[in-house]
């Protein structure tokens, strides 16, 4: 019997040892997989449909991602940054792996000139061909509540998510910065877009927060019973500080997924500062909590948040960037940590 049991024991050891073994093969190989096979050329292609699982990013195979980048300013003044030589240099020079459109709806924006579609749906086909992720951003401001212009949402994301619904490369983002208004109204007007996009597509949606996207407790106990959904957290180094981490990793372990879809190293007008010091603490924030970060904004506007200098033409190279843009450069490079 004593013997029988020697035996029985031996056998399991050895069928665990193997089992082992072959874990930690396909772990390697899993491995190998990530490292040699992603690179700036194929970023979309391999990472494909992008999945929210509890708080995390995740691509295909359910491997964390994070996504880093840059946002253009309102499309209907600063657009033609966005072009081929420009996003090519983000991509292959501040190893950026998205790109936000920010398409305001008011203030010459969709609901003002529906023209702007047609740049948006050029823009993310520019974006697409490069093989980055591309947010499509519905960029309400002085609109304050989403449902002010509700209908227009709906018509704007059925037009996009039928257009691009096979398409990995599309996260959308349905309200910008809601504000003066309360979660209940931002997250009816969510149901409603979401209801269409889904007719669709299963691609990630971002949904802002009240309070310019800063109120990311809200959702905390009252989701969205939605798949793939991110709520979007918004900074600006001047003005928000220890207070808002110390909301967005209450509301992390709660279940909330963020993904901080506009940040900016001046005040939140925009300009004052530059605030780096801050700007690292939060860098060093979002990258330990594996957080995705989109910077304001491709323009050469004079105001601090600009990340090309006054002078800096359509095209820019490393000489036209300014404070912000230098500072962002080595965030993106992972050079300030
Ligand atoms: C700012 C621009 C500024 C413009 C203003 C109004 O930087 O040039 O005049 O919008 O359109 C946000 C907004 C974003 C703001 C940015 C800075 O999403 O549109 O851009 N900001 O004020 N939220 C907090 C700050």
């Amino acid at each position: 019997m004593k013997k029988i049991v020697l035996v029985l024991c031996i056998c399991l050891l050895l069928l665990g040892c193997s089992r082992k073994e072959v874990t930690e093969k396909e772990n390697s190989k899993n491995k190998e997989k990530v490292v040699d096979k992603v690179d700036k050329n194929n970023f979309v292609s391999y990472n494909g449909d992008l999945k929210v699982n509890g708080v995390r990013l995740v691509n295909q195979y359910n491997e964390d991602i994070q996504l880093k980048g840059i946002s253009s300013h309102g499309l209907q003044w600063f657009g033609s940054f966005v072009n081929e030589e420009n996003i090519k240099t983000l991509k292959n020079e501040f190893n950026s792996n998205v790109f936000r459109l920010a398409m305001y709806t008011i203030d010459g924006g969709y609901i003002d000139n529906k023209d702007i579609l047609d740049e948006v749906i050029k823009d993310i086909d520019l974006i697409i061909s490069n093989d980055l992720y591309v947010i499509v951003d519905w960029h309400i401001l002085n609109d304050g509540n989403p449902n002010t212009y509700k209908n227009e949402a709906i018509e704007f994301f059925d037009i996009i998510s039928s257009r691009y619904k096979n398409s990995p490369n599309i996260i959308y983002e349905i309200c910008n910065e809601p504000n003066n208004t309360s979660w209940k109204e931002i997250k009816s007007y969510a149901e409603e877009v979401i209801r269409v996009i889904r007719k669709n597509c299963n691609n990630v949606i971002i949904v802002g927060t009240n309070t310019y996207s800063q109120d990311v407790l809200d959702p905390a106990s009252d989701m969205i019973n939605e798949e793939n959904i991110m709520y979007s957290l918004h900074f600006y180094a001047g003005t928000h500080t220890e207070y808002l981490r110390q909301r967005a990793r209450e509301a992390l372990d709660k279940g909330v997924a963020l993904f901080v879809s506009e940040w900016g190293v001046s005040d939140a007008s925009g300009n004052g500062g530059v605030f780096f010091d801050e700007a690292t603490k939060w860098v060093k924030f979002m990258n330990e909590n594996n957080l995705s970060y989109v910077s304001w904004s491709l323009s050469n506007k004079d105001e601090t948040s600009a990340l090309l200098k006054p002078s800096s033409s359509n095209v820019f190279s490393d000489n036209d960037l300014s404070e912000a843009g230098g500072f962002v450069k080595n965030v993106l490079l992972n050079n300030i940590d």
